[in-house]
């Protein structure tokens, strides 16, 4: 089974005026299915063709570099399409809330922490919200990185991510990767993060 590209679940336009309509398409055409096509060939043939992404990114240090950029690229890709949503946002409840106000201790205070994180990112690449064990914790990595890999600094579930290329945001934000991340809170999908949660 090689990997495909995932459906967006929602038309371009769908999280205006947050992410523009023209970011989005050019973001899910132009990227996502280079990622998808360079994994499936990195793979072929090998003894990784049938294995999980999840498996693959856990032993990806002993991989070729091709298996990091576009296996971590297909994977975040489509943890970013469906962690989002129109008409979504607002504060988080139940389980996520509880476990945000124990681990940052409110939600405001939680923002702070991750839009840091994301700012503070040199280059490329993004920020996540992260479970390791019982515990939440915040980090970012660089390109196409992420917390599934076994050479991540902080190791476990993605909860919650967000992409920091410029691709992502320059032609709305230009270099205002802050008013980007700020936008961001508005389309966050609480529900599929909670979900997550262990
Ligand atoms: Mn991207």
């Amino acid at each position: 089974m090689a990997f495909e590209l995932p459906q967006m679940g929602y038309d371009y336009a769908a999280l205006e005026p947050h992410i523009d309509a023209r970011t989005m398409e050019i973001h899910y055409t132009k990227h996502p299915q280079a990622y998808v096509n360079n994994l499936n060939n990195a793979i072929a043939g090998g003894e990784w063709q049938n294995k999980s992404l999840e498996e693959i990114l856990a032993n990806v240090s002993k991989l070729p570099a091709a298996i990091r950029n576009n296996g971590g690229g297909h994977f975040n890709h489509t943890f970013f399409w469906k962690i989002m949503a129109p008409n979504a946002g607002g504060t988080p409840t139940g389980d996520m809330l509880d476990a945000i106000n124990r681990y940052f201790g409110s939600f405001e205070k939680f923002k702070e922490l991750f839009t840091s994180a994301a700012i503070s990112r040199f280059g490329s690449g993004w920020a996540w919200l992260v479970q390791v064990g019982n515990e939440l914790k915040i980090t970012s990595t660089p390109n196409q990185d992420n917390p599934l890999m076994d050479l991540s600094e902080v190791r476990g579930t993605p909860i919650l991510g967000v992409d920091v290329w410029e691709h992502a945001y320059y032609l709305k934000y230009q270099n205002r990767r802050n008013e980007y991340l700020a936008a961001f809170w508005n389309v966050v999908n609480w529900n599929i993060a909670g979900k997550k949660l262990k």
